[in-house]
């Protein structure tokens, strides 16, 4: 029987750690644990075998890491063989000794590279990586692929998608979410679930990252949003260092208990620390408590990166206006490959409101499909909202739905059948809530009764194509009142019926209501509040109009969505504020730098030249920028892709001060060794020391970040540089500066050590053996003049 059809009947559990049973077992720190289904392939049966005795169902291959980043062609194929025939061979002995069924799961762990634009690796390659390592694991013979202990959304995307273009087994996605119930990324449960339900997944769950007890919030979620059975593998309590060994303290009794707590789930395991005790205690403790499978839910959610939007709670707002239909200046930016543009638009209506930006670069002239792509990536880059993928094109749209980060609207679909057999299927395979138009072959019907009945019909058909009606929503499309005094009323009318009638979400575009009349805000705000009346589940707007703005804030507070009338209040209070359409989004460089805009960053600091000097803007508005955006990081308000996009901003202003920076004359004072250490990658402070020591005539040889000790005593030898200044930002990373003092200490005995960096003090400095602790670039440079 399948695992999935078992699952409608029954909890299945998986195993617990391998790591930590393969490292009992003489596992070396740094050894590839893939090595060892060809070095000692009994070791790892004794594993699978241990488990399936202490009461699992599924036990994951030895294959975590195996991909071909790591491996080579031949060498992945034959780790992955010899994993999956090794527990396949235990599968079937447990099968005979205890009866039932039994399965292998194909265990796949990210890459450790991040995806762009946080990381190098591109979203396609790493499709690629993903899809290698499950064509070997499914053609030796696994029964499930399992992907695990994921931290980023785009990256169990790109697995997912791989997976499902690679083979036909189940696909169960687990994520590792950390105390605060996120992902690394910043992705919350909701985002997960529908990321992962969207592309079809057969169960979606949590591993790794805390314990038990600190996973329920997690779990409970999970319980709540999951239509698929869901699954929960927590570490044996949180990790701890003795003795340069990491250990977890939960033992298998508490462990169990906690599992209780979760006893919605359908598949239970563990993960770091635990040990087949640990799974027969959990198998023990849940012997009488009863099963059912996860209900199916009705929500209807959309998804970015980092959150879902669900549609239907309250009106939602689609914002219109990366759309070039009627905008000379958008068509232009769209020739020009203005990208800025875009990303200035999706910053105001970000700010403005909206709950979901559209995304349509259609133009006869430019090339839709690359221009989509990039716009989607771009903005996603820097805006956390969920996309609406906005286009008539097939290819248009399964290139856009590939590459976006989160569950999409699909914008659109109508009653033609063409249309349906084209986008169906990508709906499908990528997941997403389709807008369907209520038009045909034979147009728009002029009956509330025509557009409904085409309504069911895109509901049916989608249905056939196993998509579920609650990830439809039916436009049931706003006409020009001016040309037909009924079109309003048609259009409302039709919005009513095919709620009532289907009970799906609906949704307009509001502003076409108002073509050829003067004024338009005026009318387009009350049609708006008309439609909301009616109930309408989301609109296609412009979040930056005052008057459509208002019309929501006032219907909001007028029909009971607004607790209080607070948001009414608040919005009250900024409406004088709301800046003009094409007011750029961000008006100084501090903003830009937080909100993780690169080119504007650039042309900002380029203006802020003209009247201050290079020090000015970096202790002034570069440095606060990242305080501010480290502060939200450390708070858990922003999240790595924000910090590595602010930190990109940064770095893009900065380059463009250093560009205008005086040269320093010909002939050079002596030469520095600069580097950050081993460990720490955060160089813009030691790039702006660079800079500053280069602007004062040092001749300085950059070691870049990351540097072992012995690269920076040999670059020291070698160059004979009398000074070398050494920075690090993380307390993790103070010893290994310490580490790089003493091993200068001992080699180059009459050289002289600065050290910088925001994590250090004086006494920190004077500890570690330094010479001169710099809290800033310009004391860095007084400390070199002072030689
Ligand atoms: Co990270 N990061 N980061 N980060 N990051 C910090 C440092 C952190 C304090 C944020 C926080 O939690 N509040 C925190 C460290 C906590 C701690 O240990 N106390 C942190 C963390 C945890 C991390 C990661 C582990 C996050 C993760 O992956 N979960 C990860 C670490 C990866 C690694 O290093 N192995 C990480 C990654 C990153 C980014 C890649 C996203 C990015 C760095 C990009 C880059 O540098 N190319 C980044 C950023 C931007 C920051 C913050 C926000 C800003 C750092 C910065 O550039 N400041 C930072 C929070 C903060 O500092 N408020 C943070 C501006 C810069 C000009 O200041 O470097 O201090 P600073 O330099 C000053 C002076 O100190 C001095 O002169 C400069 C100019 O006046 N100076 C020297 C510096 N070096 C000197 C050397 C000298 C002399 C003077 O002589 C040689």
């Amino acid at each position: 029987m399948r695992i999935t059809e078992i699952l409608k009947e029954r909890r299945l559990f998986l195993d617990g750690g391998t790591g930590t049973l393969l490292h009992a077992a003489g596992l070396a720190a740094g050894e590839l644990p893939e090595t060892w289904n060809i070095k000692y392939p009994e070791r790892i049966a004794a594993v699978h075998r241990a488990y399936f005795d202490a009461g699992s169902d599924v036990v994951c291959t030895n294959t975590f890491g195996a991909n071909i980043l790591k491996y080579g062609d031949d060498e992945l194929h034959d780790v992955i063989n010899a994993a999956v025939n090794i527990a396949d061979n235990e599968r079937r002995a447990a099968e005979a000794k205890y009866g039932g069924d039994k399965f292998v799961a194909l265990d796949i762990g990210p890459l450790g590279k991040l995806l762009k634009p946080f990381g190098e690796l591109d979203f396609e390659d790493a499709v690629r990586i993903f899809a290698k390592t499950v064509k070997i694991g499914a053609a030796a013979g696994a029964d499930v692929v399992l992907f695990e202990t994921f931290t980023d959304t785009y990256e169990l995307k790109a697995a997912i998608v791989a997976a499902k273009e690679n083979c036909n087994l189940p696909i169960f996605a687990s994520c590792a979410f950390d105390a605060c119930g996120k992902l690394m990324t910043g992705a919350d449960v909701p985002a997960v679930v529908a990321l992962c339900e969207g592309l079809g997944v057969s169960a979606v769950g949590a591993n790794c990252g805390v314990g038990p007890d600190l996973l329920i919030p997690v779990a409970e979620k999970l319980f709540e949003y999951a239509s698929v059975p869901v699954m929960i593998k927590p570490n044996a309590g949180l990790p701890r260092e003795e003795n340069g060994k990491t250990v977890f303290d939960l033992v298998p009794d508490d462990f169990a208990r906690n599992m209780t707590l979760m006893s919605k789930a359908s598949l239970m395991g563990g993960c770091c620390g635990t040990t087949p005790a640990h799974i027969e205690a959990t198998v023990k403790a849940m012997t009488n408590v009863p099963y059912a499978c996860q209900k199916k839910k009705t929500r209807t959610l959309v998804s970015s990166y980092s959150h879902a939007v669900e549609l239907g709670e309250r009106p939602m707002l689609i914002g219109e206006r990366i759309n070039p239909t009627g905008k000379k200046a958008f068509k232009e930016a769209l020739r020009n490959h203005d990208i800025g543009y875009i990303l200035n638009q999706a910053t105001l209506e970000e700010k403005a409101g909206a709950h979901i930006l559209d995304v349509n670069v259609g133009l006869p002239e430019i090339d839709e499909t690359e221009m989509m792509v990039e716009a989607v990536t771009a903005i996603q880059s820097v805006i956390d909202l969920p996309l609406q993928i906005d286009t008539s094109t097939p290819a248009t749209m399964e290139a856009a739905l590939r590459v976006v980060n989160g569950k999409p609207l699909i914008n659109s679909v109508n009653g033609k059948k063409e249309v349906l057999e084209a986008v169906l299927p990508l709906a499908k395979k990528y997941g997403g809530v389709v807008v369907g138009l209520t038009l045909d072959e034979n147009g728009i019907p002029d009956t509330a009764e025509g557009r409904a009945k085409i309504a069911g019909r895109i509901i049916e058909t989608a249905e056939k194509y196993g998509i579920d009606k609650k990830d439809i929503i039916i436009d049931t499309l706003t006409l020009a009142v001016a040309t037909d005094s009924n079109a309003a009323k048609v259009t409302l009318d039709a919005l009513r019926l095919i709620k009532e009638r289907y009970g799906v979400g609906t949704c307009l575009g509001v502003s076409n209501v108002s073509f050829g009349l003067p004024d338009r805000d005026r009318i387009n705000a009350s049609f708006f509040t008309l439609a909301l009346g009616a109930g309408l589940t989301a609109a296609i707007m412009n979040p930056l109009s005052d008057a459509m703005m208002n019309a929501y804030r006032n219907y909001l507070a007028l029909a009971g969505f607004d607790a209080g009338c607070a948001e009414y209040i608040a919005s009250a209070s900024k409406t004088d504020e709301r800046k003009a359409a094409n007011a750029p989004a961000v008006a100084d460089l501090r903003t830009a730098v937080v909100s993780g805009l690169k080119d504007a960053a650039s042309e900002l600091a380029d203006a802020e030249l003209k009247t201050k000097t290079a020090m000015e803007i970096i202790d002034g508005m570069l440095i606060p920028a990242l305080t501010e955006v480290g502060d939200g990081f450390a708070k858990n308000k922003i999240f790595l892709p924000q910090l590595l996009m602010s930190a990109e901003a940064a770095g893009a202003a900065f380059d463009v001060i250093r560009a205008k920076m005086p040269a320093g004359e010909a002939t050079r004072k002596y030469k520095i060794v600069l580097a950050t250490v081993k460990g720490d990658i955060h160089d813009i402070g030691k790039n702006i020391v660079r800079a500053l020591l280069e602007n004062y005539n040092y001749e300085v040889i950059d070691l870049g970040r990351d540097v072992p000790p012995e690269k920076v005593v040999e670059a020291t030898k070698k160059s004979g540089a009398p000074l070398v200044g050494l920075s690090a930002l993380m307390t993790t990373t103070v010893p290994a500066m310490g580490e790089t003092v003493n091993q200068l200490r001992a080699e180059c005995p009459n050289v002289k050590i600065m050290v910088g960096g925001a994590v250090l003090t004086e006494d920190y400095s004077a500890m570690l053996g330094a010479d001169h602790y710099a809290p800033d670039a310009m004391d860095a440079v007084k400390y070199a003049e002072s030689l």
